[in-house]
């Protein structure tokens, strides 16, 4: 009886196993059991820690970004691998640190393609895992290979390093080509006004900032004096492709209305969007609906904008009916900064608003302000609302997904924390390197462990401490938030600790 008992025990169990299995494998299209929803990830420009209502801002109400934040995991302790765009943008993309690669600088409008088309990306194994991939916005990558050509197909780019379509402005708002170009295309391009772009010299006859400052809608501080487009200068030198030239005032709805557009296409397979925000990077254009309902001036403007735009987009997966299938990561990609090279009443109507959320220094800086940022994992019905205080890294993204949709990720860098980001362990990274101008730091712990440079304690132009000293620094972050005593002296023992540790991990 026994035997026969545990064998009908067996066969239920088996035909138990195979139901299940098979009714998940009818809802998903590449076979595996694991779910897959899609993912996106909204990733605005220069946003601070302190930039949002959730985030402790008192003078500001960002209610749909909240909504996400309260609605999901709140990570108090998430870092952008860099103070500047375009390495924390190739770390997040190819689990890489950034300070890996002596090209992931700054890069200008026209620089090649920094990521490598044989390297890992997200959106490639993202598809290898049955995925949609897209890019919406601000991409600051590099296209081609050197002396591209505006007027013809532009590659590589995203394209070819994973991404199934692109909609996407080259470099930033403040930089020339300003054009938006889909799958390598620039669109709206007039073939009898060809693009010309230079980063060396002007073209000639055409009008600069400083040759013709009476053009000029905006006032440049800083660099910023070049091209002149739609009354605001630039950075590089640009001719033709007039037809082709964004609107400023109509690039958060621009977006939106694209990245809206990918979701009604796509809601039927799995997808991920790079959602990739311009605000509040510099110039900062609200559309005339925002204008000077911060109080705050422009920058206050644009954040308000961009929050509007979430909502939106959230609206739109929820009227499409995926919403609860939607896994969405919201981030910055670098602290905050006020004046970033233009006169636009960032810093004179600041008035109590803090950026920095309490942090010292801010964009370019290796001080905590630096890099990090607001991180939040939202996924409707499925992440039990909370905060976290793991400390987690946004290059953690590509082994976090790639185990999350089961496919071999790049652990190089890059840790899988996804039962972290899902808000189901509180375990976070034992440490991270962080990067600021190609210089490094150490967070291990509750310690930051800054190593002596040479350089400028102050970027004077931006008004931002760079971290910067020629003795070594160490905070406890715990104890010490805003980073006010040096304990390098104090701590020898803990000092040590860190900087062996920094060294075997810089080798
Ligand atoms: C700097 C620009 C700054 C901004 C930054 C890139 C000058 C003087 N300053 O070189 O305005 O464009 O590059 O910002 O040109 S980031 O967020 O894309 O890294
Ligand atoms: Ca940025």
């Amino acid at each position: 009886f026994k035997t026969n008992y545990l064998l009908l025990l067996t066969f239920l169990m088996l035909i138990n196993l195979g139901c299940k299995d098979s009714s998940k494998d009818v809802a998903k299209p590449t076979g595996t059991t694991k779910e897959k929803p899609n993912i996106v990830v909204i990733y605005m420009d220069d946003l601070g820690y302190g930039d949002l209502s959730s985030y402790g801002a008192t003078e500001i109400e960002t209610p749909n970004i909240d909504a996400l934040a309260n609605g999901g995991v709140k990570f108090t302790n998430a870092y952008a691998t860099s103070a500047t765009c375009t390495p924390s943008r190739y770390a997040l993309l190819t689990g890489e640190y950034p300070w890996r690669n002596e090209r992931a600088r700054i890069l200008a409008g026209d620089a090649p393609l920094l990521i490598s088309p044989q390297q890992q990306t997200l959106p490639k194994l993202l598809s290898k895992a049955g995925y949609q991939t897209a890019i919406i916005g601000k991409w600051h990558l590099g296209l081609g290979e050197g002396d591209v050509n505006w007027n013809d197909t532009i590659k590589p780019g995203p394209n070819e390093v994973g991404f199934d379509e692109s909609y996407i402005m080259a470099a930033t708002q403040d930089r020339v080509p300003t054009v938006y170009i889909e799958n390598g295309n620039v669109v709206g391009l007039d073939k009898n006004d060809p693009i010309q772009v230079s980063y060396k010299k002007n073209f000639e006859g055409e009008p600069t900032a400083k040759s013709n400052p009476e053009m000029l809608t905006l006032k440049w501080h800083h660099g910023h004096n070049n091209s002149i487009v739609n009354g605001m200068p630039r950075i590089g030198f640009m001719k033709g492709g007039e037809a082709a030239k964004w609107k400023d005032i109509d690039m958060a709805d621009h977006f939106l209305q694209k990245a809206q557009a990918y979701v009604k296409r796509h809601k039927k397979e799995p997808f991920f969007l790079y959602y990739a925000m311009q605000q509040p990077h510099v110039p900062r254009t609200p559309h005339p609906r925002f204008a000077g309902k911060s109080g705050m001036g422009p920058r206050g403007d644009v954040i308000l904008e961009a929050d509007w735009c979430i909502g939106e987009f959230v609206k739109t997966l929820e009227d499409e009916g995926v919403l609860e299938n939607t896994l969405i990561i919201f981030s910055s990609d670098n602290g905050p900064v006020l004046n970033d090279g233009y006169y636009d009443d960032a810093v004179e109507k600041l008035g109590d608003h803090d950026p920095k959320g309490g942090l010292r220094g801010g964009k370019y800086s290796l001080f905590e302000a630096g890099t990090r940022v607001p991180f939040i994992t939202y996924w409707k019905g499925k992440i039990t609302p909370g905060v976290s205080d793991a400390i987690v890294s946004q290059v953690d993204l590509s082994a976090s997904l790639a185990d999350f949709v089961e496919v071999e990720g790049n652990k190089t860098d890059s840790q899988n924390l996804m039962s972290t980001f899902l808000g189901k362990s509180k375990k976070g990274r034992d440490h991270v390197i962080i990067e600021a101008n190609s210089r490094t730091a150490l967070r291990s712990g509750d310690w930051l462990m800054i190593p002596p440079y040479k350089g400028n304690a102050v970027n004077q132009n931006v008004g931002i401490e760079t971290g910067i000293s020629s003795e070594y620094q160490l905070y406890n972050l715990k104890d010490d938030r805003s980073q006010q005593n040096n304990l390098a002296e104090e701590e020898p023992s803990k000092l040590e600790e860190l900087v062996n540790l920094y060294e075997n991990l810089l080798k």
